[in-house]
C-alpha cells in the first residue's frame, strides 16, 4: 500500500480524499494555489506545497507544479477528484513516466472516453445500448440528410470533442438541418479546435441516469446501481438521488451487468460512470465518464461502501472489497449541491463566510471545506458544499433533507440553498416525475 499520496484538488474533494487516506494510514499532501494558502484542505492534510499563482491553469492544472510536489515530498500516488486533472490522459501519461501511480483509469481508457464518437463506438462494441445515429463522424451536408432521414427527425449534432452538453444543436426537421450541422460544425471549431461532428435521434423527454462501475483493472467489475441526474441547470446537476424513482430492480439488475461486463471485458481499472439517457423503458448510452463524481456520495450511502478508499486499494493492486452478490441498494440518498452564487442568475457570490454551521443528526452527510471565518475565493467553481440524506425509502430522505436543511446556517454571503426549500415544496419533485427539462421549466417561473 502506498505511505504517502498526493491530493491534486482542491475544496470538498481534496477533503473526501484525505479522509479516506486517514482512515487507511497513508499520509496525505495537499497542494494549493497562493490563493488556498488558508484552505481546509491545507489545513487537513499532513503535508502541503504551494503550487502556484491563484488562476487555475497554473496551479492546479499545473503539470510540472504537480510532478515536482510528488518528487519533493516523496508521495507515491496521485488522487485527482474530479475536474481539473481527472480526465487528462496526457497528464496520466506523464504521471506515470515519473514512476508515480495515477488514482484512475489508464491513459488509454480516458482517451477512448473523451472522444465521444470513439466512446460511442466502444460502448456499442461491449454491449451497451446506444441512442441510434451515425456512425462514426459526419463530414458533410449530404451525409447529414441522409442520416437523419434514416433515423428521423428531431435529430441532435453533436461535437466529437464535447460533452457535458457543450457544442450541441438541434434540427426539428429536414428545413433546419443545414443551419444546425453547419453552427454545430463551426462553434465545435471554436470551441474544441476539431470541427468534427455525429448525429443522434434527439430524445424529447428523457431522464439522465448513470450507472456507477468499478473495475479492479485485471477483469473484474461490479456495478453499484444507478444514479438519477436529471435535475440540471445548465448541464450543471442541482439534485441526484439513488436509487433512481423510476428504475426498478430488474431494470437496475439488467443494466447493471451489462455496463460491468463492458468494463470488466476492456480491464477497467477503478471508478468510472456510464451514462444514459433513459425514456420509455430503455436506456441509451451517451458517454463514459472516467472518473469519481461530485455525486458519488449518494451511491456509497444506499451501498454501503467507501469508493475513495476502493480507489486506492485497486490502484495499489489490491482486489475490490466487494463482489457483486454483496452489493445490495439499501435505502434511498438525495444529495443537493449548494453554491456560492446569488438566485435568481445564480451569478457568483465569493467572499467572506462570517458563520457557518452544519447539519448532523441521522442520515446527513454534509461534505464541505467551509469554516467559520474563510473567504471563498473568486477563482475556482462556485460548488462549496454538498448535503447529502439518506433514509429507509425516498419520503424518509425528502423528510431528513427538509429538515437538515433548516438546521444549515451559512452566512457572510449569498447560497443557492433557498431554491431547494422551494423546489422541495413541488409536488414533482415530492412523487419523483421529473426529466431533464424539468428545472429549467420550472426555474422560468419560479424565480422570476
Ligand atoms: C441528448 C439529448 C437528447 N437526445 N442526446 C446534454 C449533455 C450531454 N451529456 C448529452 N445531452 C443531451 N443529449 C440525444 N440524443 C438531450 C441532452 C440534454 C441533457 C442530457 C442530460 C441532462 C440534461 C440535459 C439537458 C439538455 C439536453
Amino acid at each position: 500500500m502506498f505511505e504517502k499520496i498526493l491530493i491534486a484538488n482542491r475544496g470538498e474533494i481534496a477533503l473526501r480524499v484525505i479522509r479516506a487516506c486517514r482512515e487507511m494510514g497513508i499520509k496525505s499532501v495537499a497542494v494549493h494555489s497562493t490563493a488556498d494558502a488558508d484552505a481546509m484542505h491545507v489545513r487537513m492534510a499532513d503535508e502541503s506545497v504551494c503550487i502556484g499563482p491563484p488562476a487555475g491553469t497554473e496551479s492546479y492544472l499545473s503539470m510540472p507544479a504537480i510532478i515536482s510536489a510528488c518528487e519533493i515530498t516523496g508521495a507515491q500516488a496521485i488522487h485527482p477528484g474530479y475536474g481539473f486533472l481527472s480526465e487528462n490522459a496526457a497528464f496520466v501519461q506523464i504521471v506515470e513516466d515519473h514512476q508515480i501511480t495515477f488514482i484512475g483509469p489508464s491513459a488509454e481508457h480516458i482517451r477512448i472516453m473523451g472522444d465521444k464518437i470513439t466512446a460511442k463506438e466502444t460502448a456499442k462494441n461491449l454491449g451497451i445500448p446506444v441512442v441510434p445515429g451515425s456512425d462514426g463522424g459526419v463530414a458533410t451536408l449530404e451525409d447529414a440528410e441522409k442520416v437523419s432521414e434514416e433515423i428521423g427527425y428531431p435529430v441532435i449534432i453533436k461535437a466529437t470533442a464535447g460533452g457535458g452538453g457543450r457544442g450541441m444543436k438541434l434540427a426539428t426537421t429536414a428545413g433546419e438541418l443545414e443551419t444546425a450541422f453547419r453552427t454545430a460544425r463551426s462553434e465545435a471549431k471554436a470551441a474544441f479546435g476539431n470541427d468534427e461532428v455525429y448525429i443522434e435521434k434527439y430524445l424529447g423527454r428523457p431522464r439522465h441516469i448513470e450507472i456507477q462501475v468499478f473495475g479492479d483493472g485485471k477483469g473484474n467489475a461490479v456495478h453499484l446501481g444507478e444514479r438519477d441526474c436529471s435535475l440540471q441547470r445548465r448541464h450543471q446537476k442541482v439534485f441526484e438521488e439513488a436509487p433512481g424513482p423510476a428504475i426498478t430492480a430488474e431494470e437496475r439488475a439488467r443494466i447493471g451487468k451489462v455496463c460491468a461486463d463492458a468494463v470488466a471485458q476492456i480491464n477497467y481499472i477503478g471508478a468510472g460512470t456510464v451514462e444514459f439517457l433513459y425514456e420509455d423503458g430503455e436506456f441509451y448510452f451517451i458517454e463514459m465518464n472516467t472518473r469519481l463524481q461530485v455525486e458519488h456520495p449518494v451511491t456509497e450511502a444506499v451501498f454501503g461502501v467507501d469508493l475513495v478508499r476502493e480507489q486506492i486499494r485497486v490502484a495499489a493492486g489490491l482486489p475490490m472489497e466487494f463482489r457483486q452478490e454483496d452489493l445490495e441498494v439499501q435505502g434511498h440518498a438525495i444529495e443537493i449541491r449548494i453554491n456560492a452564487e446569488k438566485l435568481p442568475n445564480f451569478a457568483p457570490s465569493p467572499g467572506k463566510i462570517t458563520q457557518y454551521h452544519a447539519p448532523g443528526g441521522l442520515g446527513v452527510r454534509m461534505d464541505s471545506a467551509l469554516y467559520d471565518g474563510y473567504s471563498i475565493p473568486p477563482y475556482y467553481d462556485s460548488l462549496i458544499g454538498k448535503l447529502i440524506v439518506e433514509g429507509r425509502d425516498r419520503p424518509e430522505a425528502l423528510a431528513r433533507l427538509r429538515r437538515a436543511l433548516a438546521e444549515i446556517i451559512i452566512d457572510g454571503i449569498d447560497t443557492t440553498i433557498p431554491l431547494f426549500d422551494a423546489l422541495l415544496a413541488e409536488p414533482d419533485i415530492q412523487t419523483g416525475d421529473y426529466n431533464i427539462h424539468w428545472l429549467e421549466k420550472w426555474l422560468e417561473q419560479a424565480l422570476e
